[in-house]
Parts: C-alpha cells; sequence; structure tokens
C-alpha cells in the first residue's frame, strides 16, 4: 500500500477531519506542513495540488484530493473498514448533515473570524484585532448554533452509538475554538460542554491533539481545556 500524503496545517479543522480519519482507519500517512495564509509557505506546485489554494489535501499514490469532506468520503470508500460515516440510510444523512453545517456555519462563521481577528491578524498580518467582529460572532452569532447543537444531543455522539464523521467536524471546530481561548459555557449549554470534554478524550483525538501540540504551543495557543 502506498504511504498517503497528509498536506495541511497541524491545528486546522479540515486538516484535523482527515488526520482523525487516517488514524480510525490505521492508516499509514506523512504528514507535509503547508500553511496557505503565510505568504511564500505553499510550495510550487501547490496550484495544482489545490485548485482552491486551502488546506487539506490528500496525496494517494498518483492520486490527489483537495478538500475534507471529499477526502474522508473517499477513505471510508476504499478502507470501508472502521467506518467513519454509519450504515444506516438516515444516519448517513444526518452525519453528512452535521459535517456540511461544521464547515458551512460553524468555520465560515464562527471559528474562521475568530481565527482570522485573534490568530492571523495580530500574529501574521501585524494588524490589530477588530474587537467589534468578535463581539459579533461571540453574541449574536454564535449563541443560535450553541443552541441547536445543545438541543441535538442525546446521548455520547451526534448520530448513533459510534464516532462519526458528524462528531469528527463539529468538535475538530471546537478544538481549534478552545485553542483560542473561548469556552461553551457548561451552566448553559450542559450536553454540549459534556459532549466536546467526551469526544476530545477519545483516544483517536488524544493522538492526532498530542501530535499537534509542539506546533499549538509554538503558536502560544491555549491547551489548557485539554488536561
Ligand atoms: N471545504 C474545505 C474547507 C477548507 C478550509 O477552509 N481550509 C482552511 C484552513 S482550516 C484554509 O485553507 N484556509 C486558508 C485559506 O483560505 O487560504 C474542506 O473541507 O477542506
Amino acid at each position: 500500500m502506498t504511504m498517503l500524503i497528509i498536506h495541511g496545517v497541524p491545528l486546522s479543522v479540515h486538516t484535523r477531519k482527515v488526520i482523525i480519519a487516517a488514524i480510525i482507519k490505521k492508516l499509514e500517512y506523512q504528514f507535509k506542513v503547508v500553511i496557505p495564509v503565510v505568504p511564500g509557505n505553499p510550495p510550487d506546485n501547490w496550484n495544482r495540488l489545490s485548485p482552491t489554494g486551502m488546506i487539506p489535501v490528500l496525496q494517494d499514490g498518483d492520486y490527489t484530493l483537495a478538500d475534507s469532506n471529499a477526502i474522508c468520503l473517499y477513505l471510508d470508500k476504499k478502507h470501508p473498514a472502521s467506518p467513519v460515516l454509519p450504515a444506516d440510510v438516515r444516519d448517513y444523512g444526518r452525519a453528512l448533515w452535521f459535517d456540511a453545517y461544521a464547515g458551512g456555519t460553524i468555520f465560515r462563521h464562527v471559528v474562521h473570524p475568530l481565527f482570522h481577528q485573534t490568530v492571523v491578524n495580530p500574529n501574521i498580518n501585524k494588524v490589530v484585532t477588530d474587537e467589534a467582529v468578535v463581539y459579533d460572532v461571540l453574541k449574536k452569532v454564535q449563541p443560535k448554533i450553541l443552541g441547536y447543537l445543545e438541543s441535538q444531543i442525546a446521548g455520547k455522539f451526534l448520530v448513533g452509538n459510534a464516532l462519526t464523521l458528524a462528531d469528527i467536524a463539529i468538535v475538530s471546530n471546537f478544538i481549534v475554538y478552545q485553542y483560542m481561548g473561548f469556552r461553551v459555557d457548561p451552566d448553559r449549554y450542559p450536553k454540549l460542554a459534556t459532549y466536546l470534554h467526551e469526544i476530545a478524550a477519545l483516544d483517536v483525538f488524544q493522538r492526532a491533539l498530542s501530535d499537534e501540540k509542539p506546533f499549538v504551543e509554538q503558536m502560544g495557543l491555549d491547551r489548557s481545556f485539554l488536561s
């Protein structure tokens, strides 16, 4: 079997989804750090590997695939043992919904703007954080999302009784959210707070989180929620 190559940033929400899927499936992979937001960092052939310029990208021999959702579905089809998508058709649809919600709503409207304002702007762009944007996300955008997730949690996992792409995608977003020092209020969202804690404590998450630890520490991010 050819060794997979995963291109990405160790702490990225979408890169972590692919890494966790590979860990669950016991696939060997080589990790190559590509940081799109740092000018000059991506390699010369990056446009060919990533049509959008974004991470993650998977290389499987002579086959290249971008987008975490496409990559996870590809890996699940190619290596069906230890699936990350449920067999039941309704659960399957629901897992895909949560993956889409994680990328299209939680990441786009909460994690990405917060990361841009509190990490990329001060550290890379050398621009001060726009506190009005941060306030807007926390006070106006986030409550509806956290309330919705709180209403969807009925057990340890979001869908069925096993870890699926739904949990991988949702929790991966909240890992970065907490790296930035933000916390889900356990009094207001008790089910969500417990759920996030329990999923992050699973062995597969712990392995991914320990592999990214040096990079996260070097960035000066907050890992205290993991102890
Ligand atoms: N739909 C894509 C989204 C990927 C994405 O947003 N990646 C971010 C990092 S987590 C990125 O590459 N940002 C840098 C940029 O936009 O240039 C996926 O699921 O892979």
